[in-house]
Formats: C-alpha cells, structure tokens, sequence
C-alpha cells in the first residue's frame, strides 16, 4: 500500500516530467536547460518508464538519433534554432556542427556525458510488460550504444588500459568539483566577456564561477581549432582525466548490454561487451582504486599524476561491480562515516564532495551539495553487494530532501531543521524521475 505522502510525490513527480517534455524528449529543467541532455535524458527516460513506456522509448530514440558518424552521443541536443538566445553555451559557440562526424540535421556539442544509456536501457526493457514487442527499437538501440561504446574504446583510450578519458569538464557530469582545481592550476586561459545566462536564473553563489568559465570555454575553443578531431585534441587539449565515475557508468552499461545481447541473441556483441567490461573493471581496480581512502580516484593524463578527491562520485564504480568484497565493505564505512555524513552523522547522503574537505561548500553545485541521479547509482551499487544499511540510507535521504525542500537540482547535505536546502533549478527532470524509481 502506497502511503498519501508516496502518493504526492509520485503525482508531483509525473507533472514535473509532464510539464518539461517538448514533443519527443525531456528537458532538464524548463528555464535553465531547455534542450536534450545526454545522461539527463537516460535517467528521464528511467522516470517515464514508470509512467510511460511510450515515452520512455521515445527520449532514447530522440537522443540516439543525434548521434555522431564516429560513435560519439553528444552532450547537448539543441532541438531548436533559438539555442543561443536562450543558452550559453549554445551551438554556435561549440562549433561542432563544422565537424565532419557530427549530424546534418540537428546542432550538437562536440563532447560527450557519463555513458547511462546500456543500463538506461536494461531498466525500460525490464518494465515492458509484453517482452515480444518493440523489439527493433531494442535491437537499434543497443547497436547504436555499441557503437558509442566502441568509439570511447578506440578513440579515448591511447594506451589501451581499459580506462576512457574525458576532454573537457562537463563531460563528466560533475562541472565544478573541486577535482578540477588541480587541473586549473596547471596553466591560464583568457578571459572571456561573455553573457551568461545560468546566472540570470539561479543564484552566483549557486553556480561555477566566472572564473571557471573561462577554463570551459577556453577548452571549447581549443576542441574547436581542432575541429573536434580526436587525435588533434588529445594532442592539444590541457584537459585529459580518466574519471571513476565516467568509467564506472560505462562499466555498468558494459554489464547491462551483455545481458540484453544474451536475451536478443547477438552473440558477437555480447562477446565484445564482456571484454570491455573485463577491462574496464580491471582498470578501475589496478589503476584508480585507492586503498588508502577506500574509494575512487581520478587520474590526470597530461600532467600525469593522480587526483585524491574524496567525491560522491568516487564510489559509483561500486554500481558496475567493479571492487571487491573487500573493499565494498571499506567503501561502505566510508560513506557512512562523518567525511560524508558530518560530525553527528545526521548529515544527508552522499555529499558531492566530502563535508569535511577544505574546499567544500555546501550550496555551490559539485563542490558538497547531494545529487539525486548520483544517490540513484550508490544505491543500486551498495545494495548488489548487500550493504542494505547504505542503500537504505541513500534512498531515505533522497526522500526525505525532497519533501522537506522541493524537486531541486541539488540539496545542501548538512542537516539543519529549521534550513531549506534546496538549490539550482527547480520543478526539476531528473530529480523527478529517481524519485518515481524510489517509490515504484
Ligand atoms: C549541468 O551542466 C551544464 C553543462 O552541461 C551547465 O551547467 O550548463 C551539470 O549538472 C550536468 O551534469 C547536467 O547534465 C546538466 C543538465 O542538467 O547541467
């Protein structure tokens, strides 16, 4: 029996999701990000298919079919020419529609997101009721995923570790964290006069500063000399990292696809998807888990040298079973230990980046505050390995922030009664749509 406040949420949920669809995909949030995000729209689709399978499978076929020639699935979708009038950086500053690989009917980024779609896809196909039917949109589906997995393989591994780097900040999802700094003090991009518009809807103090922007845009403008070629970029841009949390999704989506190939039959598909994963996991393990903090760490390919962090986003690797039983069980200390959950550990889970950590902040974006798609991972990752206390604890808090502060973008993780915590946009997609995983 689902209980009245169960009820509310799911009703509020659905009319969030309602109210940010346009035709055929979802937008992040109406006035903040008003086209097709990569990982956004995965864990959307995820929401609908608790509402609407149709829907579900709609968002996916929109987003796949902006796919690049070479694999790549961009960040950004802009379905509509007023782009930059309503976004920035919006198509014309990326440029990439000027690269031979990108498509000829709809503007793009010329980057990428974390890679959700393999397990996006194992969610929707779960649900469907009559497994017979829709089985040509499956069967493109994970051909097309393959291929974005097949161009990360070949063209963003140089020395074949089985570990993807990302080449710019957002392609990790986490734009702010305070991982990046190291990076940032490595070298100085000019300064760009530009109007943004993230800042005209939410609060500086919320967002990246004006500072970090130039290190984006700057990034932008190098890929764009390039004209987005690979071999270009990996020579030119400062910015290479081999990210846990990037390569923890692609492993998790490898795991995904080779059930689904089994189930669909494509033998040689799923053989190619067990080595990736093999690999992938095994570069996780040798190269990035770090012992001594029990989680995940980033490694900086052009500087060559590690990146310490202690991040949220270090412990998703744990959804794509990539640590041993060993270290799940330190993992688990960890995250409930007062680095994540504070001095009283009362403290919402999982902060960003740890609470204790110099350089947090609890209402700026990836530097300390929760994120519900980030909670949605650890969760199904803690709880594959049994540690049923954590997954309990990340789902709980998931709720509890949202009814006591509203559909946010991000939630300040330190708990204070009487303090909303609620940041970013609100009415917000994806929060919406863990929320109808949480209660379905
Ligand atoms: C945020 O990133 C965009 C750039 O991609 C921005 O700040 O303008 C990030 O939180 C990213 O992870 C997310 O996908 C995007 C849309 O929700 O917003």
């Amino acid at each position: 029996m689902e209980t009245q406040k169960e009820l509310n949420l799911s009703a509020e949920a659905s009319r969030i999701l309602n109210k940010n669809w346009r035709e055929s995909f979802t937008v992040p949030s109406s006035s903040l990000y008003p086209f097709q995000w990569l990982w956004d729209s995965g864990f959307n689709a995820m929401g609908w298919a608790n509402i609407d399978l149709e829907r579900a499978r709609t968002e996916i076929k929109t987003l796949l079919s902006a796919q690049w020639k070479n694999g790549l699935i961009p960040h950004i979708t802009f379905h509509n020419d007023s782009a930059d009038k309503m976004y920035f950086p919006g198509a014309e500053f990326h440029g990439a529609y000027h690269s031979p690989n990108s498509p000829d009917h709809v503007k793009t980024t010329g980057m990428t997101q974390p890679p959700v779609l393999g397990f996006v896809l194992e969610y929707l196909y779960e649900k469907e009721k009559d497994k017979s039917e829709n089985l040509e949109f499956y069967k493109s589906a994970i051909t097309s995923i393959i291929s974005f997995h097949r161009y990360l393989y070949t063209d963003r591994d140089p020395y074949n570790e089985g570990l993807v780097y990302i080449r710019h900040n957002w392609e990790s999802g986490s734009d702010n964290s305070a991982v990046w700094d190291d990076v940032w003090k490595m070298y100085q991009p000019p300064v760009y006069n530009v109007e943004r518009k993230d800042t005209t809807h939410v609060d500086q103090s919320q967002r990246p500063t004006k500072r970090d922007y130039d290190y984006y845009l700057n990034l932008i403008d190098i890929s764009k000399q390039c004209n987005y070629d690979e071999a270009e970029m990996f020579e030119k841009l400062p910015f290479l990292i081999q990210d846990p949390m990037f390569n923890g999704i692609l492993a998790a989506s490898n795991q995904s696809l080779i059930k689904l190939c089994e189930l669909f039959g494509m033998n040689d598909e799923k053989t190619q998807c067990e080595f990736w994963h093999a690999k992938t996991t095994a570069g996780l393990n040798d190269k990035l888990y770090d012992a001594s903090q029990s989680l995940y760490r980033y490694y900086d390919l052009k500087n060559e040298c590690y990146i310490s962090m202690p991040t949220a986003m270090g412990f998703t690797p744990i959804m794509a079973g990539s640590p041993t039983k060993e270290q799940a069980a330190e993992m688990a200390k960890k995250i409930m230990g007062e680095d994540f959950t504070g001095p009283r550990l009362d403290g919402f889970l999982c902060p960003s980046l740890a609470v204790t950590s110099p350089s947090f902040e609890h209402n700026r974006y990836w530097r300390g505050p929760v994120w519900l798609q980030v909670n949605w991972i650890l969760e199904r990752g803690f709880r594959q390995y049994g540690f049923n206390e954590v997954a309990d604890r990340l789902k709980q808090d998931s709720l509890s922030l949202v009814q006591k502060d509203g559909f946010y973008e991000y939630f300040n993780p330190k708990n204070y009664s009487d303090e909303k915590g609620g940041y970013g946009g609100n009415d917000f997609s994806w929060t919406a749509a863990v929320i109808l995983d949480f209660i379905n």
